[in-house]
């Protein structure tokens, strides 16, 4: 057993994180990886000997430091430790464990609380972009306690506000990365886009679902996760990201007509298991191919009057705000999470 780490164990958003200070881990990404593995527990798909939660959703991990970008207080880089395979891929970003940097910042001492609200600067280092994040530090210490309410979690917390901007391409260059608003794959309609994740969609008819099953449904239907597959291994070339048979993305995202008065219904695909709701990047990646004219999602979205979007997931909805310029142009993205303090301590490999 190794000498011990401290980590602190984050609920952010939806998904739940162990939350390193960069100085705690090794440089080397090769032992970094190793002992990533090792803590949480894989590969195994229990992870029985280690802190991982048997799920994609609560085996992720964030790295934090101060950052040396003027425009940035601190970094994070998120890395997806796989659940079954000894594989730790930082391919992707996570919005969700993005909810828990800044209290984890402000409770480590890298950013000073302010009286009432703090705004931190966090630079994701996986795609280079910076996140305007506000949290609530009454009496300038970290409030977990609120009255935000996010669906897929029980219970309310404090309210996280996350703002960002330029996130399209931010994985493949450009928002549409074939030039294209639908793209033929294996004989179905796909559009393939990525504003903050790259996302290939595809109606859930096409594969003779509903798009309402739950996940287990899907994840049991060995027919449609092949097919899916297949799709996705050709869109990851035709979206710069290369040989993504390894890679946790692009999301595969099975959309259908709204059923409870939000924008667009989705069962994501990450890219094996499926979501238990939808990812935080995601959801503005399908939000904006829904404003898009004649992408798969456009064609079946019901628009709403002002700038908050419901996505309908598997746990209820998701709400991304999108403001759009006179010309249609998506500028700044926001959302609101909320995160907690589950443990801090030290972990061992
Ligand atoms: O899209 C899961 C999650 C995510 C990613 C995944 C996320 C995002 O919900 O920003 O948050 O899609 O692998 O944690």
């Amino acid at each position: 057993m190794g000498s011990g780490i401290p980590a602190m164990w984050m609920r952010g958003g939806t998904s739940k994180a162990l939350y390193f200070r960069r100085e705690d881990l090794p440089d080397d990404i090769c032992s970094r990886d190793q002992l990533l593995l090792k803590i949480m527990g894989s590969p195994d798909k229990r992870q029985i000997d280690g802190v991982g939660g048997s799920d994609p959703l609560t085996s992720k991990v964030a790295i934090i430091s101060s950052s040396e970008d003027p425009e940035a207080d601190i970094d994070y880089l998120f890395l997806q430790v796989a659940v079954d395979k000894a594989e730790v891929s930082g391919s992707q970003g996570c919005g969700n464990v993005l909810a828990g940097v800044g209290p984890f910042a402000i409770e480590r001492g890298l950013v000073r609380a302010e009286a009432q609200k703090t705004t931190a600067r966090i630079r994701m280092c996986n795609t280079g972009e910076v996140a305007e994040v506000i949290i609530s530090t009454p009496d300038g210490k970290v409030s977990y306690d609120g009255n935000e309410a996010i669906d897929g979690v029980p219970g309310t917390s404090a309210k996280i506000q996350i703002f960002f901007s330029n996130l399209a391409g931010s994985n493949c260059g450009s928002l549409l990365p074939t030039g294209n608003v639908t793209d033929i794959l294996d004989g179905l309609e796909c559009t393939l886009i990525d504003n903050g994740m790259p996302c290939v969609m595809i109606k859930a008819s096409d594969f003779g679902v509903t798009g309402q099953e739950n996940r287990h449904e899907l994840e049991l239907n060995t027919e449609v996760k092949s097919a899916i597959e297949s799709i996705r291994l050709k869109a990851g070339s035709l979206m710069e990201l290369g040989d993504v048979t390894k890679k946790s993305v692009p999301k595969m995202t099975l959309v259908s007509e709204p059923l409870n008065g939000g924008l667009l219904n989705t069962r994501s695909f990450i890219p094996h298991r499926v979501h238990a709701s939808i990812g935080v990047f995601a959801a503005i990646t399908v939000a904006t191919a829904c404003v898009i004219p004649n992408t798969v999602a456009a064609s079946l979205a019901s628009l709403p009057d002002g700038g908050i979007y419901k996505i309908e997931h598997p746990s209820g909805c998701t709400k991304v705000r999108l403001d759009l310029d006179d010309n249609g142009f998506i500028g700044r993205t926001g959302i609101i999470r909320t995160a907690r303090k589950l443990m801090d301590g030290t972990v061992y490999s």
